[in-house]
């Protein structure tokens, strides 16, 4: 079997490559990465993975990795990640995120007529839906969009165009739209992982033992990548094509929860909290929780790793090591 996976030297490619390569160790992987990617969270698959230098942007080098590639499966992964850069270079993060997953159809849609009929996993996202009233709670896949974000409006089109490609033109897409998912490898930029980082500053004395945090009301739904990864592959194995999925924990942890918890693990017993303008955004969702019952019906699959105690503690261990 022949996987590809776009976005491979980020947070959640590396892990799906982990996954892939513990059980399924005879599948061939190939992954597209920048000239200028960082490799640091693939560095220990060296020699496990085929690489092809792509830039999802330029429609024939994506068009070029497919025709040598020629993949079963597809994992979409490449994107502008991050919520708040969304904000600064709202058409990079579209040019990426929306023209780049054209791109990617386009060229599996000109290698049909070759026999090539991939299944393709795109990464949604609960920023999709944006605005929720309180009476919309836990979030269905029926739930209106409200994408309050150029983030959220890109994939929010991402979502549609899977749709939109499936209907069009029969292509095995499958929309996944996780909620919150972090672990170890996560960037300093999200929220629980830069909580994480600057405990291990702190904890390494390279820090004043102040940790500053931008909103601490939000309630977000959590998952361990690990079980993410596991479920974007059983996703591939048996949703239905042009169908949307939530994939989410149900669970809603409200932030200070998440930093309370972090600052109890430290070593460090004098931490502070400190409110940063900065960190605050133009517009927040107050409460994101899903229903996830659409993906557990067909799917066997639950979380298995406790956010709490585990994936932050090996989000903290992560970082210390780092620091
Ligand atoms: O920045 P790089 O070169 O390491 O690669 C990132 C890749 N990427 C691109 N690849 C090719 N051409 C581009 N123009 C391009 N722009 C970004 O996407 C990296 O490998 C990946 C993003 O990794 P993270 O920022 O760590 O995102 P994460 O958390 O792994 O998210 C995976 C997917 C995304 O579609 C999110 O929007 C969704 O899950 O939540």
């Amino acid at each position: 079997m022949k996987i590809l996976i776009t976005g491979i030297t980020g947070f959640v490619g590396s892990h799906l490559a982990d996954f892939i390569l513990e059980n399924f160790p005879t599948a061939e992987i190939h992954g597209i990465k920048r000239w200028r990617s960082k490799t640091e969270n693939v560095s220990h698959l060296d020699g496990k993975i085929k690489y092809h230098e792509c830039d999802i942007k330029d429609a024939h080098n994506v068009y070029e990795v497919i025709e040598k590639s020629m993949p079963d499966k597809i994992f979409h992964l490449a994107a502008q990640s991050y919520v708040p850069a969304s904000w600064d270079s709202p058409a990079e993060t579209f040019t990426t995120n929306v023209v780049g997953q054209a791109n990617l159809f386009e060229a599996v849609k000109k290698f049909k007529t070759g026999g090539l009929d991939p299944v393709i996993l795109i990464a949604g996202s609960s920023e999709e839906y944006g605005k929720v009233l309180p009476d919309e709670l836990p979030i269905k896949e029926t739930n209106p969009f409200r994408p309050l974000s150029p983030y959220a409006v890109s994939k929010t089109a991402q979502d549609l165009m899977g749709y939109q490609y499936h209907e069009s033109y029969g292509m095995k897409i499958i929309r996944s739209r996780a909620f919150n998912h972090s672990g170890p490898r996560r960037g300093e930029v999200f929220v629980d992982s830069n909580f994480a980082k600057q405990v291990a500053e702190i904890e390494k004395g390279k820090k004043e033992p102040i940790i500053r945090h931008g909103n601490l009301e939000a309630i977000r739904d959590f998952t361990d990548v690990r079980d993410m990864v596991r479920a974007y592959w059983l996703a591939t194995e048996k949703c239905e094509p042009g169908e949307a999925y939530n994939i989410c924990s149900g669970k809603g942890y409200r932030i200070q929860e998440i930093l309370d918890t972090l600052v109890e693990m430290s070593t460090n017993k004098d931490i502070k909290l400190e409110q940063d303008p900065a960190r605050m955004r133009p517009s927040d969702v107050p409460v994101l929780t899903g229903d996830c019952q659409k993906f557990t019906k067909i799917i066997d699959w639950k979380p298995e790793i406790d956010y709490l105690s585990k994936t932050l503690k090996d989000t903290l261990d992560y970082w210390r090591e780092r620091v």
